[in-house]
């Protein structure tokens, strides 16, 4: 009896110690959340550029387009069916870029610089197929993939 009393005298500044640590330790979701936002804010901005440059919207191509701009592939993760040509085309202002599918075992493309564009027909079987950027893969994190379906 008198253990559970001190039980319940425990719990309460235990539990508050949780939920603050526990909110001092879940950056991930938040920092996910925002990963995302930040994105989705580079992707439109992207856009814009590609309309600018191309004086038409990306999704008016006859192929499929990935942009390359800030360290991001736009869309990140891309669903085509299987047949389809994947246009990627640089949008930034002054950074070169490359296609890289690397664990499909592919040579990396060339390296693209603004405007420059490279595509690949995907007559592959269904899979999912990473891919990265050679200069930005690993310290900026710039990869994606794409899913292709029957
Ligand atoms: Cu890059």
């Amino acid at each position: 009896m008198r253990r559970s009393i001190v039980v319940h005298r425990l719990a309460p500044p235990l539990l508050t110690l949780a939920l603050v640590l526990g909110a001092a330790l879940s950056p991930g979701p938040t920092f996910a959340t925002s990963d995302e936002a930040e994105r989705e804010r580079i992707c439109a901005k992207a856009e814009k550029r590609y309309q600018e440059l191309f004086g038409k919207p990306s999704s008016a191509e006859p192929v499929v387009i990935v942009t390359m701009y800030k360290y991001t592939f736009c869309p990140t993760v891309l669903t085509v069916k299987r047949g389809t040509t994947v246009r990627w085309v640089n949008v930034d202002k002054r950074t070169s870029h490359s296609v890289w599918l690397k664990e499909a075992g592919k040579e990396e493309s060339d390296r693209l610089f603004p405007e420059e564009s490279w595509e690949i027909t995907y007559d592959v079987p269904p899979g999912e197929y990473p891919y990265l950027c050679g200069p930005h893969g690993k310290e900026e994190g710039m990869t994606g993939k794409v899913i292709v379906t029957p």
